[in-house]
């Protein structure tokens, strides 16, 4: 596998869900990370695009083989690379809940904020701070109440549908801190996803995250 490529940068929270996946499989050394600039706009140039038409990261190359969106990512990598792993199960109903819950991440979670985070940094838009919030907490009462029900997000076991989503709220967490006492199970959960012992790598991310951007969303909301 020494043609397989991620294109990538370390703050993208879709990114750090495949940085974990890759992590918890072993294939860290296996996997050629590409960095990609997104504030220089390397994601816009044509060769990049040739290769994602949605400019996104991140993007992985597998010889010939091209595939973006980072849930896609996660899954292929395991069936290929790791087809007995529990991250994502075989068994055809854990499977279907962890493909839900990736939709979960990519229709509400990302889906929520990042369209507003996105046009502060892309587009250099005014947003209102105050809208996000009450959007960001309703998606995670979705999010307390399936945990209600589940150690975590798609059952009993950690899956990649786990990975995506601490990425996601753990870059919210920079500007929503998350309360305890309103969403007790988030909590619990997000302090068992911080034990894994590869969790330093979406940590790092967020600081990197939060030291890009944390400054210039406060500027612009007050705008
Ligand atoms: N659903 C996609 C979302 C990917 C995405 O939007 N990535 C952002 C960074 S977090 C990006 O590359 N944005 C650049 C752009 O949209 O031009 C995934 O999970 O891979």
């Amino acid at each position: 596998m020494s043609s397989v490529k991620l294109f990538s940068t370390l703050g993208s929270p879709a990114v750090r869900g495949t940085l974990l996946t890759i992590r918890a499989l072993g294939l860290k050394d296996k996997i050629k990370i590409i960095p990609i600039n997104l504030v220089n706009g390397d994601h816009l140039q044509p060769e990049f695009i040739e290769k994602n038409p949605l400019h996104t990261v991140p993007v992985l190359e597998d010889g010939k083989f091209i595939l973006w969106d980072s849930h896609a990512i996660n899954a292929y990598v395991c069936d290929k690379y790791a087809p007995n792993t529990s991250l994502y199960p075989k068994d055809l109903q854990k499977r279907a809940l962890v493909d839900s819950m990736n939709q979960f991440d990519n229709g509400y979670l990302f889906a929520k904020w990042a369209h507003y985070i996105q046009s502060v940094i892309f587009q250099r838009e005014t947003v209102e701070m105050g809208n996000i919030q009450d959007q960001i907490f309703e998606t995670l009462d979705f999010l307390e109440l399936i945990l209600q029900k589940r150690k975590f997000v798609a059952g009993e076991n950690v899956t990649i549908a786990d990975f995506s989503i601490v990425a996601n709220i753990t870059t919210m967490e920079i500007f929503y801190p998350i309360p305890e006492d309103r969403y007790p199970r988030i909590s619990e959960w997000l302090m068992q996803m911080k034990k894994l012992p590869y969790y330093d790598i979406n940590q790092k991310g967020v600081d990197v995250f939060s030291k890009m951007f944390k400054p210039l969303l406060s500027l612009k909301s007050k705008m």
